[in-house]
């Protein structure tokens, strides 16, 4: 059991609730030590502090890059206070012990979120304060250390219930809150720096997060679950403002995420698109005449699947469009703004959540993904691979209205998981085919999705009738492009590079097909 607390140093950036925490200290007779700003908030609400400079007996120096950068300060929060020797030298050398640390560190993060210049940014990488929540966290046999003003209170409580110390558990607990806290500001900068420097190698890359929320439970009920932000500030799920509907569930973020990164690939000033995104995979993609006739279109591509999806525009939400979506139950609309009049539509559904970001993602950023395996991350480039020239396969070359279906289906492809088989007709997709283990498999559930829909809508024949088809990756063998010639497409965009290219080649000159070759594949596992 330790000694109540009797020391403590305060250096904090963001001063919120640094008064109230400064005032409960000392009512409970804690000797209280600041830095420059911080010590003058303190004093300025009346309180006695100390400034460490009296302390270290050196002034703050060199625009205030060393401050508490001195024995007097690691000393007092490194010292062993159960070693004779610790104890020895701190009496030698004049070394008061700090039994509380409050530091938050220099705002690293909102620097580079709010696009500061190279200087400026380097100027907000706080050396002092890291050292000094290491050096506490090290010593969290004896010392506390706070990094996030969210603790104060539960500081606080914990002196009340321990006759004014922590417990060695709740100490450890700190502790481990402000490694995750140094680690990942360290990793802000060094990512941050990779783009500053165009180091683009994810080959030395660190991956950390600052905590955005906790979730209810994960992909399933039993699961416990976080949000995190990278910092990068990305238009997107992770950034956006929700202006109504309950909070986003795990699920929700990774299929909004999904929505929204398909549609920020098509231009809005080129036309409105919508995307419907189900268990991450599109249920109907579709441009439009208007944002309304986008989302009509990308609805009618499977009406059953889209119950319950979540649905992304390229354009602002308009009322028209919003009277058209809440007449089915969907769960998440996230769009690059709303206008007043689709925002009164809405409140009438109350667990619908919109989302509105600051514009599109950039498809072409260079951003690194990361995904977990057992023990380890996998690391790459994010998937941002374009394709501008086309080699036609076939004796047979596509029209110009095919080409554009090709162009847009192989955008879709992308986005839907692998094997990706996608039917377009008109800018919207007719068939979806995704993430089967074969890519036959894929092309046959898309036609069956598009036969029940013709079914649903009373129509003649299936939209596959006529269509194009994407592959995401080539075809082995020519089954796969004959069951997407048997059920109507006449026009295929695949990468091409099989073995067996010569087969699949003369099979669809023989159908009559029109096939062009992207030469790159856009799997996604
Ligand atoms: O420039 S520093 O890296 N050098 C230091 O020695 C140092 N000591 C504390 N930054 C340093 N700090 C940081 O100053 C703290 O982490 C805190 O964010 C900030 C508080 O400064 P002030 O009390 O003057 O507002």
């Amino acid at each position: 059991n330790l000694a109540p607390l009797k020391r403590a140093l305060l250096s904090v950036s963001d001063k919120t609730g640094l008064i109230e925490l400064g005032q409960a200290l000392a009512a409970r007779g804690v000797d209280l030590v600041s830095t420059g700003g911080t010590a003058k908030a303190l004093r300025d609400a009346g309180l006695s502090v100390r400034d460490v400079s009296e302390l270290t007996g050196f002034p703050e120096m060199m625009d205030g890059r060393v401050k508490t950068l001195h024995p007097m300060v690691h000393g007092g929060l490194l010292a062993l206070r159960d070693d004779a020797g610790h104890t020895a030298a701190m009496s030698d050398h004049g070394i008061e012990a700090i039994d509380l640390l409050v530091v938050n560190l220099y705002p690293f993060e909102a620097t580079v979120a709010r696009g500061a210049g190279y200087d400026e940014t380097i100027e907000n990488i706080d050396i002092g304060g890291p050292a000094m929540i290491r050096a506490a966290a090290k010593n969290h046999g004896f010392v506390s250390v706070v990094t996030d003003p969210e603790d104060y209170a539960a500081l606080l409580a914990e002196l009340d219930a321990n006759a004014g110390q922590t417990t060695l558990h709740f100490r450890q607990t700190l502790a481990q809150t402000a490694y995750a806290r140094t680690g990942a500001y360290d990793a802000a900068v060094s990512t941050w720096m990779a783009g500053a420097i165009g180091q683009d190698t994810p080959r030395r890359r660190v991956f950390a997060g600052t905590l955005a929320q906790g979730l209810r439970y994960g992909e399933n009920p039993h699961q416990s679950a976080a949000f995190y932000t990278d910092g990068s500030n990305r238009a997107g799920v992770a950034t956006a403002t929700q202006l109504q509907g309950k909070e986003l569930s795990y699920n929700n973020i990774n299929d909004t995420d999904a929505a929204f990164e398909l549609v920020s690939e098509f231009d809005p000033a080129n036309g409105s698109a919508c995307a419907i995104i189900k268990h991450a995979n599109p249920c109907g993609v579709a441009l439009g005449t208007s944002l309304k006739d986008a989302y009509q279109r990308a609805f009618d591509c499977d009406r059953t699947s889209a119950f319950g999806g979540i649905i992304a525009l390229n354009q602002p939400l308009d009322r028209a469009t919003a009277e058209e979506i809440v007449k089915i139950f969907t769960e998440v609309v996230i769009a690059p703004g709303a206008d007043d009049d689709a925002i009164e539509v809405f409140a009438t559904k109350k667990n619908l959540r919109l989302l509105i970001t600051d514009g599109l993602a950039d498809p072409a950023a260079d951003i690194t993904s990361v995904r977990q395996v057992a023990g380890g991350f996998l690391v790459q480039d994010k998937d941002n691979g374009r394709v501008d020239d086309l080699k036609t396969a076939t004796k047979l070359a596509p029209s110009e209205a095919q080409l554009a279906d090709m162009r847009f289906a192989w955008t879709v492809a992308k986005h839907v998981k692998s094997n990706a088989i996608v039917y377009v007709k008109d800018g919207a997709t007719v068939g979806v085919g995704a993430g089967q283990m074969s890519r036959l498999d894929s092309a046959l559930i898309a036609a069956k999705k598009a036969e029940r829909m013709a079914e649903a809508l009373g129509l003649p024949e299936p939209l596959t009738k006529g269509s194009v088809v994407a592959s995401d990756a080539f075809f082995p063998f020519a089954d796969g492009l004959m069951e997407a010639a048997g059920a109507g497409a006449v026009a295929v965009i695949q990468p091409g590079g099989s073995m067996r290219d010569d087969e699949v080649i003369a099979a669809a000159d023989e159908a009559g097909l029109a096939m062009v070759f992207t030469g790159m594949r856009h799997f996604k596992h």
